[in-house]
């Protein structure tokens, strides 16, 4: 749909205040009268009536990397346990200052901005939101860009791309490289027949996934391995692809500064960085845990 027609959709039917929607227990429970009279009783702030989302950040809001995949709202930026020159010369340290401090953080603002009014997932962790987006209101509302979606839609990039980012991060050491030992290995080997078989997977899988995206090893329940892709923000868990257990963030960010338009030479490098204590130990957690 294009923005013109999204932006015809707004009614004032659909102009509800996000105050009003301050948990979706309330609205479910009691219909459309309370949004009517929320309507009717408070001013609304989108130029027709569309709800604003406040999108203000949390100065120098951060939690340890350890920390991140068990924070709830509101989430921060995970500390990480290396500068971001670190990883130079695979990813320079200008790619991964825009992609940290702007980019994963406009995420994280976004999201919370979003959440704002919505307690009934304020307690959930950032892997539990993506398993329940269905508790996001679904009304529309306009973002500090003047974007008109759905809430919903707004929740499940941010959330997806706090997410996926949080991992990203966590999956590299300037110490990484090598190849995976443990149970991942034995894993792989089932999966893949080996680690280069794996590697070329991703590969291919990376360069399949024409527009932005994500290329990502998952483990189902048994822990068995298969490689999938997801197109812009979006993450294995929200669309039932399996539990991430480390992405390949492939937008053009993550490399057009050092390898240009050669996406393939950039995920052929990335296993120079990866960081297999943290994978390996990620995936003998979701196999006792079923979560991060
Ligand atoms: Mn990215």
């Amino acid at each position: 749909m294009t923005m013109e027609r999204l932006q015809n959709r707004v009614s004032r039917r659909d102009a509800v205040r996000l105050s009003a929607l301050a948990g979706a227990g309330a609205i479910a429970a009691t219909g459309a009268s309370t949004l009517a009279r929320a309507q009717d009783s408070t001013p609304t702030p989108g130029e027709d009536g569309t709800p604003v989302l406040d999108q203000t950040r949390a100065p120098g809001a951060q939690v340890p990397a350890s920390e991140v995949f068990a924070q709830a709202y509101p989430y921060s930026l995970p500390l990480l346990p290396y500068e971001l020159g670190d990883l130079d010369p695979t990813i320079s340290e200008e790619t991964n200052e825009i992609h940290y401090n702007t980019l994963h953080a406009n995420y994280i603002d976004g999201l919370n901005a979003a959440l704002q009014e919505v307690t009934v997932v304020q307690g959930l962790t950032i892997e539990e939101l993506l398993q329940n987006l269905a508790l996001v209101p679904n009304d529309l509302v306009v973002n500090s860009q003047g974007v008109v979606k759905p809430l919903q839609e707004f929740v499940a990039t941010n959330a997806g791309g706090h997410y996926n980012h949080s991992l990203w991060w966590a999956s590299m050491s300037p110490d990484g490289g090598g190849e995976p030992t443990g149970a991942i290995a034995e894993a792989i080997t089932t999966a893949f027949g080996d680690f280069a078989t794996m590697q070329e997977a991703f590969r291919l899988g990376a360069l399949g996934n024409t527009g932005s995206g994500w290329v990502w090893l998952v483990a189902d329940a048994a822990g068995a391995l298969t490689i999938v892709t997801t197109p812009d923000q979006d993450n294995p868990i929200a669309t039932d692809q399996g539990f991430p257990i480390f992405g390949i963030d492939n937008w053009e960010h993550n490399y057009f500064l050092d390898y240009g338009a050669a996406r393939g030479d950039f995920i052929d490098a990335w296993w120079d960085v990866v960081d297999w204590e943290f994978i390996g130990s990620r995936y003998d957690r979701f196999m006792t845990t079923g979560s991060s």
